[in-house]
């Protein structure tokens, strides 16, 4: 059931309590993916104070530092709950070009990792180029696109078009996500998959890898 203290505080960045709060639940034996459900949903939140004016930058920065230092609570414990089976291949993780949004795709990273894929995280702000030269020199299974923004999502098309333009295409398998992504926009772009969240991007890699 979702706890509306803890969304709270994870929307007003009030990370003492953010801490204190997820080190208590994970102390009594609450699920991590739970926990991890708040944290996302005060994220979510902060973003719409943001939208409306109630909450500025500064804000939303300690907000997502608060979310990260949460993550680092959590990250053990969520190894058991999603399994580890390791040696399932490559993956090369990126946020695209003009976009420095980092925490989801971090997110899904660790997911993946914990699902038993080698990560390379190219890190944010990433250009197509960077993570064609990413492929050719480290052959992945897969490449993890996020977009935060509607003006950086279209990065993701130039990018499935560079892919083919490179004969690369046939290579690798792409999923994409971020908060305007959409199933509709991963047809569209002719994506091989679309993740809503962590665990949604987790499943559909391991479907569309065969895993
Ligand atoms: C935190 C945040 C920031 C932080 C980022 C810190 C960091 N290190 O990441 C800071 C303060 C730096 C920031 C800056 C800006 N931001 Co901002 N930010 C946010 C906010 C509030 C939350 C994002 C977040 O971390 N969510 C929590 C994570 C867990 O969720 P997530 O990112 O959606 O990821 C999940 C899924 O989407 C999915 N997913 C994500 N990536 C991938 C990839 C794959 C492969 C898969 C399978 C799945 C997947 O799985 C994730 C885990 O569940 C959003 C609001 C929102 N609704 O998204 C605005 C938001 C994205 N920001 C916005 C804006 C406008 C900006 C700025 C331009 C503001 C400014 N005026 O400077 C700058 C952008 C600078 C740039 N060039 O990138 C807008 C974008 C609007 C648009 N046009 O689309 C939003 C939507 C806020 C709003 N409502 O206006 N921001």
């Amino acid at each position: 059931m979702p706890d509306e203290k803890l969304i709270d505080a994870t929307s007003r960045a009030q990370d003492d309590v953010v801490l204190e709060l997820v080190e208590q639940k994970l102390s009594q034996g609450v699920d991590p993916a739970e926990v991890l459900d708040d944290l996302t949903a005060g994220m979510k939140r902060l973003g719409e104070r943001f939208a409306n004016g109630e909450a500025y930058i500064p804000e939303v920065v300690f907000g997502a530092e608060a979310f990260n230092q949460a993550m680092e609570l959590l990250k053990p414990k969520l190894g058991d709950a999603v399994g580890q089976k390791k040696g399932k291949g490559k993956i090369v993780m990126a946020t695209v070009k003009g976009d420095i949004h980092d925490i989801g795709k971090g997110l899904v990273a660790t997911f993946l990792d914990l699902a038993g894929y080698d990560i390379i995280d190219l890190g944010h702000d990433v250009p197509n180029e960077k993570i064609i030269e990413a492929i050719e020199k480290d052959k992945p299974v897969a490449v993890g696109l996020s977009s935060l923004m509607t003006t950086t999502m279209l990065s993701q098309k130039a990018f499935i078009e560079a892919l083919q333009e490179k004969s690369l295409r046939g290579e690798v398998k792409v999923i994409v996500g971020g908060a305007p992504i959409t199933q509709a926009w991963a047809d569209e772009i002719e994506a091989d998959a679309f993740g809503a969240d962590a665990l949604d991007g987790r499943r559909k890699i391991d479907a569309v890898l065969g895993n």
